[in-house]
């Protein structure tokens, strides 16, 4: 009889209707529920990208296919798929607890981002390892997938592409923003190695794709109070436009997978584009 492993899709989670949203903002608060003109602020976003996100339905796809290429590149194993979402259900621990009742003694965890923080990647396989523990499940995590040749050739493709829609005589007026989600600045101080996973991505798509100008940039920085990992994406657009005379910008979100609400919601990003008159292409699938 094959061996029985669990594959363990972590991921960040998103409202499936618009009852979750008042516990999920919750959720990511840490527990602080969010003012009614904060809920409202975030019900008009989900209402700008059609009332949900495909979050959801994208990870699951993702997941799916996963449990497929492993089961069919490996003969003697059958792997069980269990999602685990960070701020709704099913939540990691269900996952976890649910490998348990299912009799899973062993497991290998992917988070479906593809850069190493502690504070991102780094607390989902905390919160699983914990869990496991209690079960005494052996768990192999996959820490970071940036470097992996399939996902550098996604994004040199679609880049390659994107390019060649812009007239070559403007390939010089052209920059490529690379750009993953801010995290508080102080993670540098503990020497995380996400900034410079995000660098060494940024470099090796110059290297690999028929771009000549690339720049680094973060999105979506939490109001947290604290400095949160700069420069912004917006910001960097008006420097770039202002300062360094580019016309047309390409927008990577390497820090992604998939389409949601932080890289479909861009509303700033276009209406500053399109005040500026400036070529934006928002490159995703
Ligand atoms: O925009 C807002 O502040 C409203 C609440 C909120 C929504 C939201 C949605 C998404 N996020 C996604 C990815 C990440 C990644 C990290 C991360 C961290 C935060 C923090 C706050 C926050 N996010 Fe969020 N996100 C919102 C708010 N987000 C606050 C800081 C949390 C803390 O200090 O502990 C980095 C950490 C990690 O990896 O978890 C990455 C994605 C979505 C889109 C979901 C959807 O499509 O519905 C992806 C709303």
């Amino acid at each position: 009889m094959n061996k029985k492993v669990g594959l363990l899709v972590m991921a960040y989670g998103t409202p499936y209707k618009e009852s979750d949203i008042v516990p999920y903002y919750t959720h990511i608060r840490h527990g602080r529920k969010p003012s009614d003109e904060q809920i409202e602020d975030l019900k008009g976003r989900y209402k700008a990208i059609g009332g949900i996100s495909p979050l959801a339905g994208t990870t699951e796809k993702q997941a799916e296919s996963l449990l497929g290429a492993l089961n069919e590149a490996y003969e003697d194993v059958e792997f069980k798929l269990y999602i685990g979402l960070k701020h709704i259900h099913p939540f990691i621990e269900d996952a976890v607890e649910q490998m348990h009742n299912d009799g899973i003694e062993e497991a290998v965890t992917i988070v479906l981002a593809p850069h190493y923080s502690n504070f991102s990647v780094g607390s989902y396989n905390k919160r699983a390892q914990e869990e496991a523990d209690k079960y005494g499940i052996s768990m192999h995590h996959v820490e970071q997938f940036y470097n992996e040749p399939a996902f550098i050739s996604y994004w040199t493709n679609m880049i390659d592409e994107t390019l060649q829609t812009i007239p070559e005589e403007s390939h010089d007026e052209t920059v490529l923003i690379v750009s993953a989600h801010s995290l508080p600045e102080k993670i540098k101080k503990a020497n995380d190695p996400y900034p410079d996973q995000l660098e060494e991505t940024a470099k090796i798509l110059s290297e690999e794709s028929n771009i000549k100008h690339v720049s680094v940039g973060w999105q979506s920085e939490g109001q947290t109070g604290e400095p949160w990992l700069g420069p912004d994406v917006q910001d960097l657009t008006r420097d770039l436009y202002n300062e360094h005379g580019y016309k047309h910008f390409i927008y990577t979100p390497v820090g992604f997978v998939c389409e949601h609400l932080e890289v479909l919601y861009e509303e700033e990003a276009r209406q500053l584009l399109s005040k500026k008159k400036i070529d934006g292409y928002f490159v995703f699938k």
